[in-house]
């Protein structure tokens, strides 16, 4: 049996659940997710071994009008991580119809002469009957076959798989088969934090946020303590986050360190402070320092 491995990358509009597919294709949490848009900020790999071969996926962040410099660094690497891979995927919703923005990203991938697929998914959300009549509006509007999958409950996601497989190139085993991302533990402790911020704020709070890891030392009988800041743009904002009598800052903490404790497989010390940057999100030297790096 020939080894085969490559690059690909999945993009779409924010909150089609690419970060959930690929989670769920890793079996493991590597991209936050969350029911909110624009939850992923950065290019994200996370690796697939198998006996077949290797696929090094690429999560992106949603493709979307642009409104300020933090909105136009993320749709920057979504269209950089389309540079130099084997397969690019867009993913549509079939709870939503199709939008101008899938068209923008459809065209720009059909002109790029790169290999591509289509799937849809997001099929669990919707009636089994009606499924067909979706899966056919969309046809009328895209010439490839469509592949419909759930993300959430995995269903048609090994058909996806055996499709990514055919069009892969022969190549090496880029990584060991052991590793499933690229990211540093750091940056998943970050994410992590961040996250919880989406499901627990309301509005427009949680884009604003930049989460920073300052300290991460063992210490006594095996406990990780980690001291993190949290980045607000509004002194307001400040108050919302640690909450009354500090309740919604211990709640986001508790929550984190759940997810930090299962990653590193040990107890945690979760210290998290919140700290007032104003408009960080239009200050180029601030998101450098947030780790946003143009
Ligand atoms: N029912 C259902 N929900 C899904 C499915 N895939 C994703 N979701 C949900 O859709 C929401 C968005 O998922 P994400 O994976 O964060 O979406 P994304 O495309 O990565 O979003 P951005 O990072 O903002 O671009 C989450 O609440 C997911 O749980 C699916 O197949 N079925
Ligand atoms: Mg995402």
């Amino acid at each position: 049996m020939t080894f085969k491995s490559g690059f690909v990358t999945v993009v779409g509009r924010p909150n089609v659940g690419k970060s959930t597919l690929i989670n769920h294709l890793i079996g493991e949490k590597i991209s936050i997710t969350s029911p909110r848009p624009q939850t992923t900020r950065n290019s994200i790999k996370a690796i697939y071994t198998a006996e077949r071969g290797q696929i090094i996926f690429v999560d992106t962040p949603g493709i979307y009008k642009t409104k300020n410099d933090l909105d136009r660094y993320m749709v920057n690497e979504a269209y950089k991580s389309l540079d130099g891979i084997d397969i690019i995927i867009l993913m549509l919703e079939a709870t939503k119809n199709y939008k101008k923005t899938d068209r923008v990203i459809y065209n720009q991938i059909k002109n790029s002469d790169q290999p591509f697929l289509i799937v849809l998914n997001k099929i669990d959300r919707i009636k089994k009957t009606k499924l067909p009549r979706v899966i056919n509006d969309y046809q009328m509007k895209i010439e490839e076959e469509i592949i419909p999958i759930s993300s959430k409950t995995g269903r048609n996601v090994k058909t996806l798989l055996d499709e990514i497989f055919k069009h892969l190139p022969e190549g090496p085993q880029y990584f060991p088969e052991d590793m499933i991302t690229d990211q540093i533990e750091q940056f998943i402790i970050a994410e992590m934090i961040r996250e919880k911020m989406f499901y627990l704020l309301r509005e427009e709070i949680p884009f604003g946020i930049a989460v920073l890891i300052e300290e991460m030392e063992e210490r006594n009988e095996n406990v990780m303590y980690i001291r993190s800041n949290i980045y607000v743009e509004k002194k307001s904002h400040k108050g919302i986050l640690i909450g009354k009598n500090g309740k919604m800052l211990k709640k986001i903490g508790v929550r984190a360190r759940k997810d930090i404790e299962k990653l590193l497989q040990q107890k945690v010390y979760l210290d998290l402070w919140v700290k007032v940057e104003k408009d960080w999100r239009d200050n180029k030297a601030l998101l450098r320092r947030m780790g946003y790096k143009g």
